[in-house]
């Protein structure tokens, strides 16, 4: 790095102490513009980096709410405005005990990456909780989303901030923020992505996440004149993104043979497939976080405490959440012959690992390239939205696709002009920063 981004990047990490996850995602961007800065002067002498990494505007709230048994609880809320030089704040929502400032600094940096490259007009946000849904009711979870939804409100809206899904909220949660949006604005409007589709969603969004991450690697592969049909997969996570990547490698004719949770991974080796896929859904709505039913469901080994990434796969698609992949992870993939990496979740790779498959010369796309499928359709679902018209699923899928592969041109083509042919994350990170880089600058000292 030059001395100038690693005085950005020491500022950043001065400024925001205890948040390495958004340190990591900072670092990773910064070093792969310094070849950007040599030939655009513009860019420092306006003081772009240094706007960047700081948020445009943070809210933090307090939600309280009430369990079944009449007590009182209270989580922290977020939502993370971080840039909307080209469109309104657009991102998920996390709930999950895990979640703190960082952590959705972090994502909502790399949404601002990522939206661009979608080529639709979407500014970067994150939000969410540290409320933990795992074994509650339906109805505790109604009232924490309202809860959560009576500060929010005041601060998105469609053409201002529009929030969807991720780790923790799906198509329920989101019901029950957009009716609470909804009674507190007296509105019907595009205000979240992911809705129910009678009332407003877009069909293939439950999907699109890992549906576009297939495609991504399809096209990784097509680089090397491969296709998918007869490749084997690992796969992490049994989420929603998991789920749409699991059904899409299979109707692809590729295997797909580890699942995992945070109890461990299982080893299918006849592929999961057919009615295994649909179980996937009842174990994530169980919400026991445990993917040891599956083994024990379908008589399949399970490996307790472990990750999928020491079995033998062509390509290995992490899709639960970051630094899931860590260096020895990486060694062993590529080790065991693993030629291509395509991240469904968002940094799943830590610093040292991402290097690791740098430096074996496979192909590796980062999350923000390959899982903007997701956001993607969420701009497709504004689109719907804005006209009042859904759209059939060809039209979705078809549009879903192009998106995808114009993403993986722009990746390429981009790297290749900056002297890094065949490498997506200087791709990704130079192709996402110029147009949000160019959008500011037109824009004035914003
Ligand atoms: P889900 O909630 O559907 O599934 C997430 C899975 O990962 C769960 O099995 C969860 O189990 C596990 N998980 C979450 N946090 C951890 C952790 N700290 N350690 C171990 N396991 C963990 O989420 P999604 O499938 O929507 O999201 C998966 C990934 O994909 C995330 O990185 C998300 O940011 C990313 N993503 C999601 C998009 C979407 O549209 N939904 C779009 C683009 C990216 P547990 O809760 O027990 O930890
Ligand atoms: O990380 C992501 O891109 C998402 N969780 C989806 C965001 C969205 O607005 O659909």
């Amino acid at each position: 790095m030059s001395d100038y981004t690693n005085n950005v990047l020491a500022k950043v990490k001065a400024q925001n102490p205890n948040e390495p996850e958004f340190h990591q995602a900072v670092h990773e961007i910064l070093e792969s513009l310094d070849v950007v800065l040599a030939r655009h002067p513009e860019y420092r002498a306006a003081s772009i980096l240094e706007r960047l990494v700081e948020p445009e505007r943070v809210i933090m709230f307090r939600v309280p709410w009430m369990d079944d048994q009449g007590d009182f609880h209270v989580n922290r809320g977020y939502r993370i405005e971080m840039n909307s030089a080209i469109g309104p704040y657009k991102g998920g929502l996390r709930f999950h005990p895990s979640v703190n400032l960082g952590i959705l600094k972090f994502l909502a940096f790399e949404q601002v990456f990522k939206n661009s490259l979608t080529s639709l007009p979407m500014g970067g946000g994150k939000g969410g909780s540290d409320f933990d849904p795992k074994g509650k009711s339906d109805n505790e979870v109604m009232r924490f989303c309202q809860s959560f939804m009576n500060e929010l409100y005041r601060h998105i809206g469609p053409n201002t901030d529009v929030p969807a899904g991720d780790i923790g909220v799906g198509g329920r949660e989101v019901g029950f923020l957009f009716g609470q949006y909804k009674r507190l604005k007296n509105e019907f409007t595009g205000v979240l992505t992911g809705k129910g589709i009678n009332w407003g969603g877009s069909l293939i969004r439950p999907q699109a996440t890992g549906f576009g991450a297939t495609y991504f690697a399809q096209e990784m592969l097509r680089t090397r004149g491969l296709e998918i049909e007869g490749k084997t997969f690992a796969v992490s996570g049994f989420g929603n993104v998991a789920w749409g990547a699991v059904q899409k490698i299979t109707q692809l004719g590729g295997k797909v043979v580890t699942l995992s949770g945070p109890d461990g991974f299982i080893y299918d080796a006849d592929g999961v497939k057919g009615e295994k896929i649909d179980y996937m859904l009842k174990l994530r709505a169980s919400a026991n976080d445990r993917v040891k039913d599956y083994a024990d469901e379908f008589k399949v080994p399970f490996y307790e405490g472990k990750r999928p990434w020491g079995v033998k796969v062509d390509v290995a698609m992490p899709c639960a959440t970051q630094n899931e992949i860590d260096v020895s992870h990486a060694k062993e993939l590529v080790k065991n012959g693993c030629f291509c990496v395509c991240e469904g979740a968002n940094m799943p790779t830590t610093y040292d690992g991402y290097k690791v498959f740098e430096e074996a010369g496979i192909l590796y796309a980062p999350g923000k390239a390959a899982n903007a499928g997701g956001v993607g359709v969420s701009g497709l679902e504004m689109t719907q939205n804005s006209m009042r018209l859904p759209w059939l699923r060809e039209e979705v899928d078809e549009r879903l696709q192009q998106i995808m592969r114009r993403i993986h041109e722009a990746c390429t083509t981009t790297a290749e002009q900056f002297g890094f042919k065949g490498n997506y994350v200087v791709g990704a990170n130079i192709a996402g920063f110029l147009k949000v880089a160019d959008a500011m600058l037109d824009q004035g000292l914003v």
